[in-house]
């Protein structure tokens, strides 16, 4: 992807946030439901899941350039660490009916799961290996590349 084109879409999609899930409980118990483009701001293509990570174990520390994904805690907790080049920022997931939105462009890491947490993954492409930026370094260029100023990385 060219520079100016990783400036105009990093600029373009939402900034990574807190998303909220609707749902209906009763006596049976908790259904939540997230719709494509509703309740996440893009197209489902794939799903994937994580489990059984060990005591202290941590998942990503990778970029991805494309790629959207929203980040849902299933069952247990677990802590995102996103960075941008200049800013980090950290996301606790621990409650069900709470997703966490991850446009591309932003260095990841998951880590402090607590034992028996499930984390879910929505994403808008199939995998692509190619999409990943798996070197710190590298990630820094890239993200220079696309002149990616300070303050583009916020929680709402
Ligand atoms: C991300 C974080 C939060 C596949 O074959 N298909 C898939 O859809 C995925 C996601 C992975 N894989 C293979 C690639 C590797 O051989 O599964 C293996 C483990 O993947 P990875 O090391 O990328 O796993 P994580 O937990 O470090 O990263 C994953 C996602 O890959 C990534 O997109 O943002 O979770």
């Amino acid at each position: 992807m060219k520079a100016v084109e990783v400036k105009v879409l990093l600029k373009t999609l939402p900034k990574p946030r807190m998303l909220e899930f609707p749902g209906v409980t009763d006596t049976r118990g908790s259904l939540y439901f997230v719709e494509a483009r509703n309740h996440v701001p893009f197209d489902i293509a794939r799903v994937y899941y994580i489990n059984d990570v060990p005591n202290g174990e941590s998942r990503g520390w990778h970029a991805h350039k494309t790629l959207q994904q929203a980040l849902v805690v299933l069952s247990g907790s677990f802590e995102v660490e996103l960075n941008d080049g200049e800013q980090s920022f950290k996301f606790q997931l621990m409650k069900a009916n709470q997703g966490l939105y991850l446009p591309p462009g932003y260095w990841r890491g998951i880590n402090n799961f607590a034992s028996g947490s499930v984390l879910l993954a929505l994403t808008s492409a199939y995998y692509d290996p190619d999409d990943y930026i798996r070197d710190y370094d590298e990630y820094l260029a890239w993200r220079r590349q696309g002149q990616i100023g300070t303050g583009s990385l916020h929680a709402d």
